[in-house]
């Protein structure tokens, strides 16, 4: 078309939030909701335990391994970092990637440990910005409460708990806040409304940014 032939490009969405918050099963759910609304998307979650960094980290959270706190920090972003380019790819390409953590999941959960803020922050710089940062948000006794928490690292009541602090400090006017303590249903359909608006904005062609 005149003036404009660049084909609409995907919406980088990020679900956030604590461990069993729900987010995996909804970052599904919103896969199926895009394509069958004729959209193309795919699901993709960090870490991706399926690279050589990824096997790392696995088996740090499985406590085959140990690291140090800073150590981990880094491997962790240097696995959002060997996706980068595959992402780029693939929003250009107009498929809309529904992210399971990204590095807010980064920030949160090293700074809970006690890591200054700013240096946890730093590693994330230049990676792809979301379009989209929707949160999860449960109290950590509600999650833990909800079927209980698997063996890995950091999926423990007392951990969940600074985790939950320290993503509201990273929280800003553009998360979109999701009472995921509601049915699975709302939830479901909130998220879908949140999502398909931003997808809108992205093939109207807002420009996807670092
Ligand atoms: P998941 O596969 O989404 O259950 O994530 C595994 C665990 O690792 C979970 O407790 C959250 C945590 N996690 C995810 N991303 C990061 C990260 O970038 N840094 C740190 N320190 N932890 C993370
Ligand atoms: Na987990
Ligand atoms: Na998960």
């Amino acid at each position: 078309t005149e003036g404009n032939n660049k084909a609409a490009r995907g919406a980088l969405v990020v679900l956030e939030g604590l461990d069993r918050s729900g987010k995996s099963s909804q970052c599904s759910r919103l896969v199926s909701y895009l394509e069958g609304q004729g959209l193309s998307a795919e699901l993709w979650r960090f870490p991706d335990r399926t690279t050589d960094v990824g096997q790392m980290i696995s088996a740090y959270l499985t406590n085959a391994s140990q690291l140090d706190d800073h150590t981990i920090h880094l491997l962790f972003s240097a696995n959002r970092w060997e996706k980068r380019s595959l992402m780029e790819e693939k929003l250009k390409s107009g498929i809309t990637l529904i992210v399971d953590r990204y590095s807010y999941s980064g920030v949160a959960f090293s700074s809970a440990k006690g890591l200054d803020i700013e240096w946890c922050k730093a590693p994330e710089i230049g990676l792809l910005a979301p379009d989209l940062v929707a949160y999860l948000d449960i109290s950590p006794d509600k999650a833990a409460e909800r079927g209980g928490y698997g063996d890995e690292r950091y999926e423990k009541l007392e951990f969940q708990k600074k985790v939950a602090e320290h993503y509201k400090v990273l929280h800003d006017a553009s998360w979109k806040v999701v009472d995921a303590w509601q049915p699975i249903e709302d939830v479901e359909k909130q998220l879908q409304e949140i999502v398909l608006a931003c997808v809108t904005e992205c093939q109207k062609g807002k420009s996807l940014s670092s």
